[in-house]
């Protein structure tokens, strides 16, 4: 598969779908197997998508070993899900898509790449800099990108301050919608609104709304998302995806973390 937009960012752009839940794995954070168990327990739960990155260092090697053994885990219970009609379907092609905190920790392995432009960044290696190292090898490798801006509210975490973000604050409403139009003319296919992993409060409503009403891009939110009532403010002000990362990461057991994850997806769209 070639070209910007391909058959991942065709899945994730339906904007046809009602809010759907991204997990996102940090492969600094915990080892493939764990990284896949908790994958599967997502995607059972009713995640529709498995990002892996994130702001923490980490090298190609680790993060191909996380996609592989995320791939490999899904195919699996999949596969034995549909030998027996006593369980829910498990959708092996619940896309693995790179999340990339930067051009060395990619892999060729992945479904596709959120190719994207801190928008809101003073340093120019995370506007075009880090882009122009990791072309050559999502080009080689064949990683569908697809295209998205990104921009960091306050109050920004990790993600911020790694990607020296001149940080949006909830009353910027012009600013929202000036970045959420500048991305739609750029041809970018997503917007991510981030408030930064573990933040105390999640990105403003009226800044969703804002960028929500200022282009036709796919929405996502995340950062500080930490229940089914924060999940639903977000898709009310018009969030296509909520990710959550963090969450995931305070559960041992995939039972638990399953249980806790289908009742946020639930409460994020009580009627669907
Ligand atoms: C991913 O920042 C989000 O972009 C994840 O945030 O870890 O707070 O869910 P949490």
């Amino acid at each position: 598969m070639t070209g910007a937009v391909g058959l991942v960012a065709d899945y994730v752009c339906d904007r046809a779908q009602p809010t759907r839940h991204a997990i996102l794995i940090d492969p600094a954070d915990q080892s493939p197997e764990v990284a896949a168990k908790r994958a599967i327990a997502a995607a059972t739960a009713g995640s529709k998508m498995i990002l892996v990155g994130g702001s923490s260092d980490t090298d190609g090697a680790n993060v191909d070993a996380t996609v592989l053994a995320i791939k490999e885990g899904l195919e699996l219970v999949s596969w034995a899900s549909s030998q027996d009609s006593d369980t829910d379907n498990l959708n092996s092609k619940t896309p693995v898509v790179l999340f990339p905190q930067g051009s060395s920790a990619l892999s060729p392995s992945a479904d596709a790449i959120t190719f994207m432009m801190l928008m809101n960044s003073t340093d120019p290696r995370f506007l075009i800099g880090e882009q122009t190292l990791g072309a050559p090898f999502v080009k080689k490798a064949n990683i569908e990108p697809i295209p998205m801006g990104y921009a960091i509210c306050a109050p920004g975490g990790k993600a911020g301050e790694v990607g020296k973000a001149d940080l949006i604050l909830s009353n910027e409403t012009d600013r929202v919608a000036a970045l959420a139009m500048a991305a739609e003319c750029f041809g970018f296919n997503l917007f991510y609104l981030e408030a930064g992993s573990g933040a105390a409060k999640p990105v403003d409503s009226q800044l969703i709304r804002t960028a929500r009403a200022s282009c036709e891009l796919t929405l996502l939110v995340g950062g500080g998302i930490r229940d089914g009532k924060a999940a639903r403010a977000a898709a009310e002000a018009g969030a296509d995806w909520i990710i959550t990362g963090n969450i995931a990461e305070e559960f041992d057991d995939a039972d638990e973390l399953q249980r806790s994850l289908a009742a946020l997806i639930e409460a994020m769209n009580p009627q669907s």
